[in-house]
């Protein structure tokens, strides 16, 4: 228990208080506090005045329909994304502004107006209907971030067919898995990408996902590498982006959308073993997107806006892609790693842009806190005016670090709280009126009703317990697709008539959030969501495997690293290249983020008479604290003697 008990004293110690300064309130879109009350005394005619500020084809009849645990937002309503996105912009003066600015690795870069992006979406869109692709058709889309990822998605949503975009670091297995789990019929991907010089293999990958994948009709490709991938073409399956779009025609009429229809399927990890296809529709979550990029970042004309989420997550779906264009907005978007060329790679692109607002993760702060200042003062970071962080709880020190080094003491952050199925930020300062506390998300965004409560329920005034949402918001999620008792099971019944995050969080005597981390079997390693059954699953894969154990153990750097305790087959003897061997095969079945960082092999795992594995005791284990009670154990020896091997091990 020490450790964890330690970082939460030095959360609840912190008293550093930093009131928005005068010149940003001054000019930010929201002032004054009263906005929260506004919102709560009626969230649906709040949430209704950033509706009024899209376009739709049709009005609502009702914003919101409830039945718990459904929710139906501006029904009636007909609206189109794309159309939103970017339509709306061109007779404007926006015509001929920057829409996506593209930093691709090697260096090459593309600046993308919203003029060229509504030609090659409408092109694009043109494409997939020529190839059959109607309304409510899914479509897999695994590509590096480039430009092409987001005309995609925006060509998707202009036709109405749902895309299932799956993050170019996952395996062929995963690839294949969420290609069945939705029946896409189409799958675009590229020859490649680049990462830290090296290609990674995305046409290769596709195209053993699609051993075993008969949905997929035709499989379109982007060139992005050329040569640098030796990449086989399959006739009749396999298309060149490029050729497609030679003769497509220049327009595609938008499909008129219900709100309720959908617009993505994102798969996330969950506690089981099987990853959900988190379902979005399309009216509310425009909304939401739009509401919280513009209020949250104090998003203005002029801004260059920076998120450096891949559009894999649902960070890059919300904040990349929806939220800025939607907004009319300048987005950046950057193909390659923080450190290649060099460790001033962020903030190189930062001086060349001129970016004001920059969004990212506090595992990527924390490394930037370990290489040191030099990288930043290389360059000019002044045209910075509001930072953000996102995907884990932030430290108190990477926060300052932030707010010193790269953000000159002058610039707000707002720690975002939100999850893939939240699809919007839920908890976070507003920069021109919340007083920020350093690693506090704050407070609900106005209209949000989040609470604190204990195992029964009960909401706690001051202290810590699990974070619920009491009431529905436009972008929540509708469903898992394909399952919708599990979205019942999954996140309505923890806890009657509300939402279970499965997130810790603590509340303070003002009011404020602090959040603690999952409390189930996710982990969080690097900002990436990995469940731990998934991670055993692909251990008890491997022919030597008989049992597999999996934690998330605290990391400095990465929040969590995963350790993974393994019980060999009985013919089989552990040894060091066996370790490589798991490593490997974790990697082949999920891809890199999952690969365990520690395989202990042990005779046996920690189990309560009951069968279950103590996985608290192995965490004890990993994060070297004092063994707890053992009690309930079937055989507490083991643990005992996995302790020894395990501090052998580190020693
Ligand atoms: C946006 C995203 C969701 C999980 C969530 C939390 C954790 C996200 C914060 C955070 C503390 C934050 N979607 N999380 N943001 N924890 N402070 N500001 O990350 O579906 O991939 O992950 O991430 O545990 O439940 S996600």
């Amino acid at each position: 228990m020490a450790k964890e008990a330690k970082t939460i004293l030095d959360l609840l110690k912190e008293k550093r208080v930093f009131s928005p300064r005068k010149d940003f309130s001054e000019n930010a879109h929201v002032k004054s506090e009263s906005v929260y009350k506004k919102a709560s005394r009626s969230r649906e005619a709040f949430w209704e005045g950033f509706a009024k500020e899209l376009d739709w084809y049709k009005k609502w009849r009702k914003v919101l329909d409830w039945k718990t645990p459904h929710s139906k937002w501006f029904v009636g309503g007909k609206i189109n994304i794309s159309y939103n996105c970017i339509d709306r912009h061109i007779n404007t003066a926006r015509k001929n502004k920057a829409a996506i600015i593209w930093e691709g690795e090697p260096g090459d870069s593309r600046v993308i107006t919203y003029w060229d992006l509504y030609r090659e979406v409408n092109k694009f869109a043109n494409v997939l209907k020529k190839l059959g692709v109607k309304k409510g058709d899914r479509i897999t889309i695994y590509l590096p971030m480039i430009p092409e990822a987001a005309v995609a998605m925006l060509a998707c949503a202009r036709i109405g067919a749902p895309h299932s975009v799956v993050f170019g670091g996952f395996s062929a297995d995963s690839l294949r898995d969420r290609i069945n789990d939705s029946q896409a019929k189409i799958l675009i991907t590229s020859d490649g990408g680049f990462r830290r010089g090296s290609v990674v293999p995305l046409k290769k990958n596709a195209d053993e996902a699609l051993f075993g994948a008969a949905s997929i009709e035709k499989v379109i490709v982007v060139k992005r590498v050329g040569e640098k991938a030796q990449i086989e073409m399959k006739e009749k399956r396999d298309l060149w982006w490029h050729e497609l779009m030679e003769n497509a025609p220049q327009y595609c009429e938008p499909e008129k959308m219900d709100s309720e229809d959908m617009l993505y399927i994102l798969y996330t990890s969950g506690t089981t073993g099987k990853p959900k296809g988190i379902v979005h529709t399309t009216g509310g979550y425009l909304v939401g997107v739009y509401a919280t990029t513009k209020w949250v970042f104090d998003l203005k004309e002029e801004d260059t806006f920076w998120c450096t989420a891949d559009i894999g997550w649902v960070t890059g779906h919300s904040y990349i892609v929806y939220g800025p264009l939607a907004n009319g907005a300048t987005s950046l978007m950057y193909e390659g790693a923080p450190d290649y060329p060099d460790r001033d790679r962020f903030w190189e692109i930062v001086e060349k842009y001129g970016v004001n607002i920059f969004y990212t993760a506090p595992t990527a702060i924390r490394v930037f806190m370990k290489w040191g200042e030099e990288y930043p003062r290389k360059h000019d970071l002044s045209t910075l005016r509001l930072l953000g962080s996102v995907g884990e709880p932030i430290n108190p020190e990477a926060w300052m670090w932030y707010y010193v080094n790269i953000g000159n003491k002058k610039c707000p952050i707002v720690d975002t709280w939100w999850q893939t199925e939240t699809g919007m930020i839920l908890i976070t300062p507003l920069p021109g009126v919340t007083k920020l506390k350093p690693a506090s998300a704050t407070k609900p965004f106005p209209g949000i009703e989040a609470d604190v409560v204990d195992e029964n329920g009960k909401s706690i005034e001051v202290g810590a317990g699990y974070l619920v949402l009491k009431s529905p918001w436009p972008a929540m999620l509708r469903t898992i697709y394909g399952d919708p008792e599990r979205y019942v099971q999954q996140y309505w019944s923890r806890f009657p008539n509300m939402y279970f995050t499965g997130d810790g969080a603590k509340r303070d005597k003002d009011g404020y959030l602090w959040l603690l981390g999952r409390v189930d079997d996710v982990m969080n390693v690097a900002g990436h969501r990995v469940s731990t059954m998934e991670v055993e699953s692909a251990l008890v894969d491997h022919p030597s495997v008989a049992e597999a154990a999996v934690i998330g153990k605290t990391d400095e750097l990465k929040g969590q690293a995963i350790s993974a305790f393994v019980t060999l087959k009985e013919s089989i003897k552990s040894n060091s290249g066996l370790v490589d061997e798991l490593k490997k095969h974790v990697t082949k079945k999920i891809g890199a983020i999952a690969r365990p960082d520690d395989i202990i092999f042990t005779a046996e795992l920690p189990k309560t008479r009951s069968g279950k594995i103590m996985r608290r005791l192995l965490r004890d284990i990993a994060e070297g604290r004092a063994l707890g009670d053992t009690t309930t154990l079937a055989d507490p020896t083991i643990v005992r003697q996995l302790k020894d091997k395990y501090e052998d091990k580190e020693g």
